[in-house]
């Protein structure tokens, strides 16, 4: 039996899981799933991260020991994974003895090989993250210096510590990218890497010293190792590396590192690298998803939009809640999680086109062959193309989903979906019925049953509740497996279906009310609405590009000077390099808003921001129509 080996990043634990680890989780249990419906052996691992200075601090902030609170956290992550009913094998926390005598073992090797060393760093650190920065990775924000990923203030940090010889590996790395082009996912995010890779990697810092809550460093425990190394080890000591442990034989290497794009280079550089360092096999593909964002905004505590998914689940169901996350938000993509677009889904994907189709099917077998699957005769042209359909879109599915295109993969399926509606209407089974044409009544009939049998049968990874309970109306009582998907006429005549209350209850969304009804301000975003005194706050002015020149070492950013009438003259940098040459901007008349906070990019001060109209790749500037002053205001 082949193997398959998935994990999720394991989950700090200074806050409470919102759904936005409950994303990564939900698309790895899926993923995992559906492995195992293709016949796969499965391990399926995910966790917390409970060391470093941003729990301890949070631990702190709360009054308890360290150790106290990440029981209590870690124990939520858990019941939330239950409640989600997540088919994960093991939870790893990196508190665990077992993980802490790997974690041990596998730094002695790293500097048994020669790839530690003593040194003092300095360098930027970003708490939130538990990131270091060099000087020109920080950005300059209100006079502070902040982190480039999470946008907090960064600290200054000075120590002596170990150091692991990351800067040996480029070379390696870059060979392990070419040799195998689907190593990181989406392409994009594995074209961030190489970017890295072709500046060259620096050396990291593996260890602290201003805090003792850590595993400490083999042979200088006055040190404690680096939090994102401890972590990074816990996919491997979730299998018992170092310690005799036969699942790491059995699974190593990785499968798939599901993680969000934030963390893509410690997992597609650093940790290659510490494997190539103490000599195991690479993971055999990173994929880094995009953010979630709730109504537009980032997902935070202080907006009070870190949403708990239970609420979701509660008035919805674990299915559609699934069904929604993969369907809606292309994976690998940033997308919104929006209420109202789920209900959406719901109403017309879930209730109409799939609910629907079962319950019209039924409720005919129900009537016209006593509940019992009927036995189908001859097949028609129209039979035919329903069985060749099927089997395509069988062969697209499959291919979609292991290739991890999760919302393609659903796309195809409702298109087969609407096929068999189609096919149920043409075929026109009710008139059957009257004609009294049993034999034609029965085939059509079986023909759309084991159609949607198919449909269920590809829908149980994103839908396991709903699947099994369509499996278990049209009578079929086997464990599922691919072999049933494979094949025409897995349903058995004479077996009993039940037909039952609707699959998926609509929601009425002119009554329809939201499970979170976040702070007032975040009403307002949601539902579009400013006042007049909002917008009047923004000044926006026609501006007339004087001159326009690429800005050195970037790729998109042009550094223009811009006329604004009576405000002056002034210098904009705009991320235009992609969408126009510098010549085509001279002379054109802009919208800029002139009054934003200076920002610095590149090393160049932005004093405001043009205007540009952006869908999918493409971008335009906003102009006017026609000649008016440089400076003319816009309201
Ligand atoms: O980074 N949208 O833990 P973390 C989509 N402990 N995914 C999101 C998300 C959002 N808005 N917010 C969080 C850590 N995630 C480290 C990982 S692994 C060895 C150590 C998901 O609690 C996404 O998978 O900050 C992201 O990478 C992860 O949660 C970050 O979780």
């Amino acid at each position: 039996m082949r193997k398959f080996y998935i994990t999720t990043p394991i989950y700090y634990v200074n806050a409470e899981p919102h759904i936005g680890s409950a994303y990564t989780t939900i698309i790895a249990d899926i993923i995992a799933r559906y492995k195992r419906f293709m016949g796969y052996d499965v391990f399926f691992l995910t966790g917390t991260d409970e060391h470093g200075l941003k729990i301890l601090q949070a631990a702190q902030a709360k009054g308890k020991k360290p150790k106290e609170f990440c029981d209590e956290l870690a124990q939520k992550f858990k019941d939330l994974w239950k409640d989600l009913k997540i088919t994960n094998d093991y939870f790893i926390r990196t508190t665990d003895p077992e993980h802490e005598e790997t974690v041990k073992f596998f730094v002695q090797k790293m500097k048994e090989n020669g790839d530690v060393y003593k040194g003092t760093y300095s360098a930027w650190y970003c708490v939130h993250c538990e990131t270091y920065y060099d000087d020109e990775e920080v950005v300059e924000k209100d006079g502070k210096k902040v982190c480039p990923v999470c946008g907090r203030e960064v600290k200054w940090v000075e120590e002596e510590n170990y150091f692991f010889r990351l800067s040996k590996y480029n070379d390696a790395l870059k060979r392990h990218f070419e040799e195998n082009p689907d190593f990181v996912e989406p392409d994009f995010r594995r074209n961030e890497m190489l970017k890295i890779l072709e500046k060259g990697l620096k050396d990291i810092s593996i260890t602290r010293t201003t805090f003792k809550w850590g595993i400490p460093f083999p042979g200088d425990e006055d040190h404690v190792i680096y939090v994102w190394v401890d972590a990074l080890i816990n996919y491997v000591s979730a299998l018992g590396y170092g310690r005799g442990d036969e699942k790491f034989k059995k699974y190593w290497p990785a499968d798939l590192h599901l993680i969000g794009k934030e963390i893509n280079r410690f997992h597609s550089l650093i940790w290659p690298a510490m494997l190539m360092s103490v000599g195991l096999p690479l993971p055999e593909k990173v994929f880094a998803h995009g953010w979630l964002t709730v109504n537009g905004q980032k997902i935070s505590k202080s907006l009070g939009n870190a949403i708990d998914p239970r609420e979701f689940v509660k008035k919805y169901s674990n299915d559609v809640v699934r069904y929604y996350l993969v369907r809606d938000i292309v994976f690998g993509k940033d997308g919104d999680f929006s209420e109202e677009k789920l209900v959406r889904r719901l109403n017309s994907d879930l209730a109409n086109d799939y609910g629907n189709l079962l319950h019209r099917t039924l409720a005919m077998v129900k009537k016209h062959f006593d509940s019992k699957v009927p036995r189908p005769y001859e097949n028609e042209e129209i039979d035919r193309a329903l069985i060749e359909e099927t089997n395509k879109t069988v062969k697209k599915f499959v291919k979609l989903m292991d290739n991890y295109k999760l919302t393609e993969a659903l796309d195809v399926l409702w298109n087969y979906i609407a096929y068999l509606n189609t096919y149920f209407d043409r075929t026109r089974p009710w008139i059957l019925a009257k004609e009294e044409n049993k034999e034609r009544l029965a085939t059509v009939l079986y023909n759309t049953m084991e159609g949607i049998l198919k449909v269920a049968l590809m829908a149980l990874p994103v839908m396991p509740d709903s699947s099994e309970e369509v499996l278990k109306r049209l009578g079929f009582d086997e464990k599922p497996t691919f072999g049933h998907l494979e094949k025409w006429g897995i349903l058995r005549a004479g077996a009993q279906i039940s037909h039952g209350k609707p699959l998926f209850e609509k929601i009425d969304l002119s009554k329809f009310k939201k499970v979170v009804e976040v702070n007032k301000e975040m009403k307002e975003v949601e539902t579009g609405v400013i006042t007049i005194d909002d917008f009047a706050k923004v000044d926006l002015r026609v501006a007339k590009i004087l001159n326009a020149e690429r800005v050195e070492g970037s790729e998109k950013l042009i550094r223009m000077d811009i006329d604004l009438g009576e405000l002056g003259k002034r210098q904009l940098v705009g991320g235009l390099a992609k969408h126009y040459k510098p010549e085509e901007l001279v002379g054109r008349l802009i919208v800029v808003v002139v009054n934003l906070k200076p920002r610095k990019l590149f090393g160049f001060e932005s004093r405001g921001m043009l205007l540009a109209a952006k869908y999918g790749d493409k971008l335009k500037l906003i102009t006017v129509e026609g000649e008016i002053e440089p400076g003319a205001k816009i309201s």
